[in-house]
């Protein structure tokens, strides 16, 4: 059995159940992209503006909506025909984790509406698996698709050992989770998408945690799928466009690096 880490993007995608991956793997492949850009930036010109420079190097934008202060529909709008005209997905990192019945509102209503517009997002599985299914319950009948926050990138983080595996476990279960979020390929049972934030080519960290590795590690020698920048792309001085076709270079080639070393 060829394991997932060592078939190509357009394979897996061509093999994959799920319509939402066999895309997004389609995406990669024709793009040579396996970024997404974490836009964590907080009025709707900046958004816009972020997901206009990048949108040629990605696979998929990350939001946070909730931080742009000037949030309306037409900006879900505007993304959705960006995202439409550049070619990649929209994941809103809600991190969701509150029990199945709350989960249900908070995805499919409120100001947000989220599952009419994110094709992709994510939740903590704390609650137990109900969350899982309450969130399939507003977001299977749409194609969306879900991932599971594994791990995560900061200091002292507490999702690790049996709380892992759990997730791995709950995610192999259910068909509407997609994937994780975590640093590295977690299980062969099932082509899981493992997508990995903390990804910086320079600086090691923040000043609150946040602990950076380069796409060489994450992709090449952990066997994630999908790196994940925020600041190494823009911020002071920046040019976001070609600092997003410098980390999708960098993560295509720690991609063909992996291919490579069958
Ligand atoms: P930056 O590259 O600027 O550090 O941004 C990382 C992004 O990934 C942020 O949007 C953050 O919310 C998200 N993230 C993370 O850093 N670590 C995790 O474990 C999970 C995340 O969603």
């Amino acid at each position: 059995m060829t394991l997932y880490s060592q078939k190509t993007y357009a394979e897996r995608g061509r093999e994959h159940a799920h319509p939402l991956c066999r895309e997004l793997f389609a995406t990669m492949e024709r793009k040579q992209s396996n970024l997404a850009v974490a836009a964590d930036v907080s009025t709707k010109a900046e958004l816009l503006a972020l997901a206009d420079a990048v949108g040629p190097y990605i696979c998929v934008l990350k939001t946070h909506i909730d931080i742009v202060a000037d949030f309306d529909a037409d900006l879900i709008a505007r993304l959705q025909a960006l995202a439409a005209s550049h070619g990649f997905m929209i994941f809103e990192d809600r991190k969701f984790a509150d029990i199945g019945n709350t989960v249900k509102q908070q995805y499919g209503g409120g100001v947000y509406r989220i599952a009419d517009w994110a094709h992709i997002t994510n939740c903590h599985i704390i609650p137990g698996e109900g969350i899982i299914h309450g969130l399939a319950e507003v977001g299977r009948p749409k194609g969306r698709g879900l991932l599971l926050l594994a791990e995560m990138s900061s200091a002292g983080m507490l999702a690790t050992g049996a709380y892992t595996d759990k997730n791995v476990e709950m995610a192999i279960a259910n068909d509407f989770v997609i994937g994780f979020i975590g640093s590295r390929r977690f299980t062969e049972e099932r082509d899981l998408i493992t997508m990995t934030p903390g990804v910086g080519l320079h600086a090691s960290g923040d000043a609150l945690g946040q602990q950076y590795r380069t796409p060489s590690h994450i992709i090449a020698e952990n066997g994630s799928d999908i790196i994940i920048v925020g600041r190494g792309i823009y911020g002071p001085g920046k040019d976001a466009a070609a600092e997003a076709l410098r980390y999708r270079d960098a993560g295509w080639s720690a991609y063909l690096q992996r291919l490579g070393s069958k």
